[in-house]
């Protein structure tokens, strides 16, 4: 049963009413509305200021997880001769995707389904030069003792059927506000550059034929991300030519 003393309990409990309300939430909030209206206006703006406040949440695990990341990186970099992290980009899911994600999971409209059914509104995405350093970053994050791990998915090892290879983890880190801990989720995506070029290209590709890639570029994508991979295995084991000279 919805918790309809929740003040984002919306009564229409329909997943159509949230999606509009969202869509129309800044002109209304921003005094755009008939004065018949004030109580909506007034929902309204509540529901955007519970979001802001929910999505900011999100946002202090990202600084958190990518302070995390700074301090492994500076701290490598001191120590040997390459970098483990080529870059890392950060992503605050926009509440338009939230919300249509919570429409495909059929989810109640409130925050508390949302937080215990989605857990990739905060997400960093780690591209590494090497196989070998996505996982040594992934050790590395997972072993710190404030970290939880909620869900591995290794499509490194088991590559999905259309090529993509990374490594997905969902963490929750602390975040200490001020009048309590909440521990928030974060979706790591870890991956090799070329990993990383294939799924650029393959996204762009799956968007422009809204899914629906026509069988010949399927395959050649596919053909791709096997040559990316094999690309990954040529350059560890030139890296480990490489130490190994230097020593
Ligand atoms: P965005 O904007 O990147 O976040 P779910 O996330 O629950 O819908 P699932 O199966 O739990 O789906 O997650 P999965 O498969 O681990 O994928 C989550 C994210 O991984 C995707 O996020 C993509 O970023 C990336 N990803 C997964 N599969 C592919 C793929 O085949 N190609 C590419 N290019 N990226 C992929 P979203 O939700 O798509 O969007």
């Amino acid at each position: 049963m919805p918790d309809t003393s929740h003040p984002l309990h919306v009564e229409r409990n329909t997943q159509a009413l949230l999606q509009d309300m969202l869509t129309e939430l800044n002109q209304l909030s921003d005094g755009g509305i008939g004065s018949g209206h004030d109580r909506l206006a007034e929902q309204f703006r509540q529901l955007r200021d519970e979001l802001t406040r929910f999505r900011l949440r999100y946002k202090f695990a990202l600084d958190a997880v990518t302070t995390k990341i700074d301090i492994l990186r500076e701290e490598f970099e001191e120590a040997h001769e390459h970098s483990p992290i080529e870059h890392v980009r950060t992503r605050l899911k926009s509440p338009q995707s939230l919300v249509a994600k919570m429409v495909k999971l059929d989810l109640e409209p409130t925050m508390e389904a949302v937080q215990a059914s989605i857990h990739d509104i905060a997400g960093v995405r780690i591209v590494c030069p090497f196989a070998s350093d996505v996982y040594w970053i992934s050790d590395m994050l997972t072993s710190q003792p404030d970290i939880t791990v909620l869900e591995v998915e290794d499509y490194i090892r088991a590559p999905k059927p259309n090529g993509y290879r990374s490594l997905h983890l969902i963490i929750t880190v602390p975040v200490y506000l001020s009048d309590r801990t909440e521990h928030i989720p974060v979706e790591l995506q870890i991956r090799t550059i070329a990993m990383d070029f294939w799924a650029s290209v393959e996204h762009q590709i799956h968007y422009k034929y809204e899914g629906a890639v026509p069988d010949g570029l399927r395959d050649e994508l596919r053909d791709a991300a096997d040559t990316a991979a094999s690309l990954d295995v040529t350059m560890g084991r030139l890296r480990g030519e490489i130490t190994e000279f230097q020593h």
